[in-house]
């Protein structure tokens, strides 16, 4: 038996915080799906492929984590792949609110259940959100992202160089 967990998210872009909830997921079980899928409520900065890649990249080197694109329901995608669970990263009440409803509703449509991580306390205000914020103001975005990642905002929120 393969113990298959998927985390999902919408990873505009992948933070430290995110790997963390990774590596953690990886030391508990098989395989970790880092799943990439669309967020209705949310429009990206980055096409959804250069999340693919930079989510690949950063999680190059974390044994048992892979990278998938969620084409379309979460629930269905986790059937799919005999995933047993959803692992979800939890920074505050705020996310436990918007998470619980979406833990619910993927157990009613297949079974699949959720398990929460908590946010490591150092990283509890690392969000893709304002990683992009800062970036868009002139912060250092540098101990929050990737290099990769890091390149590939700039170039997205500065098209033509800063
Ligand atoms: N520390 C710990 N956890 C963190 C941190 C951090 N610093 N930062 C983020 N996280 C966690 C978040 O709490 C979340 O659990 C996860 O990482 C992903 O976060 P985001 O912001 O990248 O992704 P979301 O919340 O926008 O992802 C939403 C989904 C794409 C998962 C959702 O919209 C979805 O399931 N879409 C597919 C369609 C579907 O099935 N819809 C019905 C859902 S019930």
């Amino acid at each position: 038996w393969v113990s298959v967990a998927v985390f999902p998210g919408s990873f505009d872009p992948i933070t430290v915080g995110h790997l963390d909830v990774v590596r953690r997921a990886a030391g508990i079980f098989d395989t970790v799906i880092v799943a990439v899928g669309r967020n209705a409520a949310k429009s990206a900065l980055l096409p959804l492929d250069e999340r693919l890649r930079l989510a690949a990249l950063a999680v190059a080197g974390i044994d048992g984590a892979t990278v998938s694109e969620v084409p379309g329901l979460l629930a269905a995608f986790c059937a799919e792949k005999g995933a047993d669970v959803i692992v979800k990263g939890l920074r505050s009440g705020s996310d436990l609110d918007d998470e619980l409803p979406m833990a619910a509703m993927n157990r009613h449509l297949t079974g699949v259940e959720t398990l929460f991580l908590p946010a490591d306390g150092g990283l509890g205000h690392v969000a893709s959100s304002l990683v992009k914020d800062v970036a868009r103001h002139g912060g250092e975005i540098g101990g929050l992202v990737t290099p990769e990642v890091a390149a590939a905002v700039m170039a997205a929120l500065f098209p033509g160089g800063s």
